[in-house]
């Protein structure tokens, strides 16, 4: 049987007597009188995940008149002023926020009862999943008392999807979402794709791919997103589409379209209520502007503020917002690609309207395995932000590579932006604490298709779990997220929690260490991103070849972002801008983004750069190689058909690993002229 359809969510039976007794006696019945749609699924995974994991149906118990009537270990659950009302004369009134829960076991005399209240259904829905998962993964509910709630306003899939369900950048198959047969046949896979979004917090879903295409904003379109809509609405998830910036031209039949025409304006209000009229909660519109080929303001001499502006004006009576993509970078602008954006946007602060919120990618160039963080990341107080991250794995190794992504977003999340001095995370960007923001975020490239365990990777099971956890709470460590995954995943097995999660922690340094050490990025073949390419130079665009990002020659290696180049590190805080504009102290793992540096250059260990770039990429390869033996180890405690996946995909990656090795270090010896370290293996 296939594996992995029911993702983190497959609450199996404890294997624990002693833990289940406990569990049986905290939790003996439920009161719940299930509110509207969102009630009713509150309702049923309580029973249904409960039931199943204490192997014992969940008895519905009417509403206790007072607490002597009350039978000992009852799970009351409603939202607070729905609550009996000698609950919540035992409890203090909680201080709950929007979409938060408490989970608190209360005493009535001699009888504990355990009890999940919450300000609204959202929160309910969210506390019902945690009170799962604290089940699934072995936690005690004993004096329990967990109040929560997201530090983030909008918590945002992105998915590149096609109408055609193909799917740009994405490796699992084809788009769940199919166009040709909605609105009429709703696949439950749209039910199940929001529960699993529902059961970590995600809250918003663009389901178009940015690269648009206007006819989804036509009426029958229009159609087939509200029944899409209607589905997600009970999950508390609301519906984004994208707007391409051509379509009154495309769509609407007149021949611009500049945001300062009165029709344009007019097209896109009429446009705004049509969308309205269908779906009352409409999310809004994401924008991919005037970036690779996309038609946006620029095309009418506008600026994008100017295009944002026009877009937010005509969402503003709903309720609606514009996310505009900071993804810019011109084939007109000869300047280094890592800049544009920060030039083009920051000047701009404070002139957007209220419901523009700007997104911007974790770092400057392009979802590399790794990069500095992006310059605008705090430059903007006045502009709400959402950080953009991938889930799908574009530059690292597509759904092959068991690359954990958690842990980027993690480093990227707690690098200090210094913009408020220290301590200015971009964490804070995205919880809105540091210019106190109402209104901020994360949106993360969907990595889901039509796959049975709807990532290809098993592990890529983790990186969108994982995703929705940080995006609920940025300053969550993703150890221990990844500890929650594989509890709710593979069982809770000591051996298997520990042993799979120091792999995962280990595998996003080794595939920077096999693809692209010591700050080298982008250097991946041409327009596919798989596999090792730094020779290619064969695009009309110079930032489209990995030679303008390595700039290798005779004298050395690497892309001279300081003062004497490209400058590019002025765009950063004074403090930052310090520490990576001198190789002395450029982090190691940002020297060749930042500098140019001679192939004898000596590293900190003291190994010349030349060295120390073999050996990375053999520590990358020994990485690897560790993780499909520990991997090995685990045969037989895990399920079968996941362990031989896994297994066939780490000996790939473990292939490509030294294939990157031997691509990129025999080509960079044509200009280093020099041996391969000792300590490397030699090419094969
Ligand atoms: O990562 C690059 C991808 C493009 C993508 C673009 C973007 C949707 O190669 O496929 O287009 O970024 O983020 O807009």
């Amino acid at each position: 049987i296939p594996w992995g359809y029911d993702l983190w969510l497959n609450f199996e039976p404890l294997d624990d007597a002693r833990l289940k007794d406990a569990y049986r006696e905290a939790i003996t019945g439920m009161y719940m009188e299930p509110v509207g749609a969102t009630g009713q699924i509150v309702y049923r995974e309580l029973t249904e995940g409960l039931g199943s994991m204490l192997e014992r149906p969940l008895e519905s118990l009417p509403a206790p008149a007072g607490m002597k009537s009350a039978e000992a270990g009852l799970l009351l659950v409603a939202t607070w002023d729905r609550l009996p009302r000698f609950i919540r004369e035992i409890m203090d009134r909680p201080e709950i926020p929007a979409e938060g829960f408490l989970i608190r076991q209360v005493r009535a005399g001699e009888k504990k009862h355990l009890v999940l209240t919450s300000a609204d259904d959202a929160g309910l829905l969210y506390g019902a999943y945690r009170l799962l998962r604290l089940v699934q993964t072995h936690q005690p509910l004993d004096g329990i008392d967990l109040l929560d709630a997201p530090k983030t306003k909008l918590r945002m899939l992105n998915h590149w999807d096609n109408l055609d369900r193909t799917v740009e950048r994405g490796y699992a198959g084809f788009s769940i979402f199919n166009w040709h047969t909605l609105p009429e046949l709703r696949d439950p896979r749209y039910a199940d794709y929001a529960r699993a979004n529902a059961s970590v917090g995600i809250n918003a879903t663009a389901v178009t791919n940015v690269n648009s295409n206007a006819l989804v904003l036509t009426a029958p379109y229009i159609r087939k997103a509200k029944a899409l809509a209607d589905i997600f609405r009970p999950y508390g998830i609301r519906l984004y589409l994208t707007a391409r910036f051509s379509a009154p031209m495309e769509i609407g039949g007149l021949e611009t379209a500049d945001p300062l025409d009165p029709r344009v304006i007019a097209w896109w209000a009429a446009k705004a209520g049509e969308l309205y009229a269908e779906i009352p909660d409409f999310g809004g519109f994401l924008v991919k502007a005037n970036s690779e080929g996309q038609p946006g303001p620029q095309n009418y001499g506008r600026s994008h503020r100017e295009g944002a502006n026009m877009l937010a004006d005509a969402l503003a009576p709903y309720g609606g917002n514009v996310i505009w993509r900071a993804f810019v970078y011109s084939e007109e602008d000869p300047d280094d690609r890592a800049k544009q954006a920060y030039t083009e946007f920051a000047p701009e602060d404070g002139k957007f309207r209220e419901n523009v919120l700007l997104q911007v990618k974790n770092g400057p160039i392009d979802f590399q395995p790794r990069e500095p963080v992006h310059p605008l990341f705090g430059a903007m107080p006045e502009t709400p932000m959402l950080a953009e991250f991938q889930i799908t794995k574009e530059y690292l190794g597509f759904a092959t590579h068991l690359v954990y992504l958690p842990r980027l977003f993690e480093e990227v999340l707690q690098t200090d932006t210094y913009r408020e001095g220290p301590g200015s995370t971009v964490a804070r960007v995205v919880d809105g604490s540091l210019h106190d923001k109402p209104l901020s975020g994360m949106a993360g490239v969907a990595n889901i298709g039509t796959d049975i365990n709807w990532t290809g990777h098993p592990f890529g099971q983790a990186d969108w779990y994982g995703f929705g956890r940080l995006a609920w709470d940025p300053n969550l460590d993703s150890g221990d997220i990844a500890e929650e995954w594989i509890r709710a995943t593979f069982g809770n097995n000591p051996v298997v929690v520990s042993r799979v999660q120091a792999l995962m922690m280990r595998s996003r340094e080794a595939v920077v260490n096999y693809m692209t050490p010591l700050g080298l990025h982008h250097i991946f073949d041409s327009s596919h991103h798989y596999g090792p390419g730094p020779w290619v130079d064969e695009h009309s665009r110079p930032e489209w070849n990995p030679v303008y990002y390595h700039q290798a020659d005779s004298l050395g290696i690497g892309f001279d972002r300081t003062s004497t180049g490209s400058n590019a590190v002025a765009q950063y805080a004074p403090e930052l801008a310090e520490r990576y504009g001198d190789p002395a102290t450029c982090p190691e793992e940002f020297l060749l983004w930042f500098h140019h540096l001679p192939w004898d250059y000596k590293l900190r260990d003291g190994h010349t750069l030349w060295e120390g770039l073999g050996l990375k990429y053999q520590e990358g390869i020994d990485t690897v190689s560790g993780m499909l033996s520990d991997w090995q180890g685990l045969k037989g405690l895990l399920p079968d058909a996941a362990y031989r996946d896994v297994e066939m995909r780490l000996g790939i990656q473990l292939q490509e690993a030294r294939w990157w090795k031997d691509a990129c270090m025999l080509y960079f010896q044509t200009f280093s002229g020099r041996e391969f370290p000792e300590g490397m293996e030699p090419p094969a």
